[in-house]
């Protein structure tokens, strides 16, 4: 296995639950290091630049409209297979869907308000990363 970067995004349903913290330690607890962490206001450009791939998709404007609703936390995790835990950890998209016990299982209210991003590839981690953080601001190994 590798040691990998990739991006993490707690959105704004769940910076307003107050549930960072709880969101940090499954991290931690996965042996998943925070690197680099930013709190902001995504504007509006931002955010559809960040969701560029999904701009012909159905969901798009609402997407973009919840991702500038509030303050998100942003980070980056490294680790071993950081990107395919990550998503694990996080649960399915949908979170009537996701298993038990993971993240948008317990925290998210919808398919649009699901508490987090993951990145999905090693490119589009690389991507992901580079569009919030310098090199750095980036605490890694
Ligand atoms: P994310 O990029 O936020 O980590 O989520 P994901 O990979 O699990 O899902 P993706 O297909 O990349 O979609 C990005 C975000 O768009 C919203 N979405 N809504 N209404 C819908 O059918 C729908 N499909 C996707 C979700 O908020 C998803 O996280
Ligand atoms: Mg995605």
């Amino acid at each position: 296995m590798a040691l990998e970067r990739t991006l993490s995004i707690i959105k704004p349903d769940a910076v307003a639950k107050n549930v960072i913290g709880e969101i940090y330690t499954r991290f931690e607890k996965a042996g998943l290091k925070i690197v680099a962490a930013k709190m902001k206001h995504l504007s509006r450009q931002e955010a559809e630049g960040f969701y560029a791939v999904h701009r012909e998709r159905p969901f798009f404007n609402a997407l973009v409209e919840f991702m500038i609703s509030g303050p998100v936390m942003i980070q980056v995790l490294e680790g071993e297979n950081a990107i395919a835990k990550n998503r694990e950890l996080m649960g399915a998209t949908d979170p009537k869907k996701a298993e038990p016990g993971t993240i948008r299982a317990d925290f998210a209210d919808s398919i649009d308000a699901n508490a987090v991003h993951g990145s999905d590839a090693p490119e589009t981690a690389a991507v992901e990363i580079a569009y919030f953080f310098s090199t750095t601001e980036i605490h890694g190994r």
